[in-house]
């Protein structure tokens, strides 16, 4: 038998250093982590409402001036609105829907016709 070694030897696996826990002395503060939980805003709806005076020209106008919709799709908007009494002109935050209500009715003022809309929470 060749007891020769060949190789080099591999080392015995090393013991791992255990530290004595430092005692509590009861002042000791500990940071819980907390779960950051942020919900997406809460969305509104401009709706339309219609009424017998306002000239459907008028509306598609609107529709697509403050909703940036094209001529289509505001004259669909507001044939909606003319046959079901309401309708959804978009969805946006709180601000920037209670804005478009104000464009609209500011618009509508200044043209002496009834048109109202409003702003309400998307469910
Ligand atoms: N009903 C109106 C008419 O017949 C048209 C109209 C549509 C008015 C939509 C308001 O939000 C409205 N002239």
């Amino acid at each position: 038998m060749n007891f020769m070694a060949s190789q080099t030897p591999i080392p015995p696996p090393v013991a791992p250093v255990v530290r004595p826990v430092t005692p509590d002395d009861g002042d000791s503060v500990v940071a819980e982590r907390k779960e950051q939980k942020t919900k997406p805003p809460q969305m509104h709806q401009v709706v339309m409402l219609n009424d017998d005076y306002t000239p459907m020209e008028f509306v598609v106008v609107v529709i697509q001036e403050f909703f940036n919709k094209d001529r289509e799709s505001a004259t669909q908007i507001m044939l909606k609105i003319h046959l079901d009494g309401k309708g959804i002109c978009g969805v946006y935050s709180r601000d920037v829907a209670a804005t478009k209500v104000l464009q609209v009715q500011e618009a509508a003022r200044q043209a002496g016709h009834p048109l109202q809309c409003l702003s309400e929470p998307v469910d």
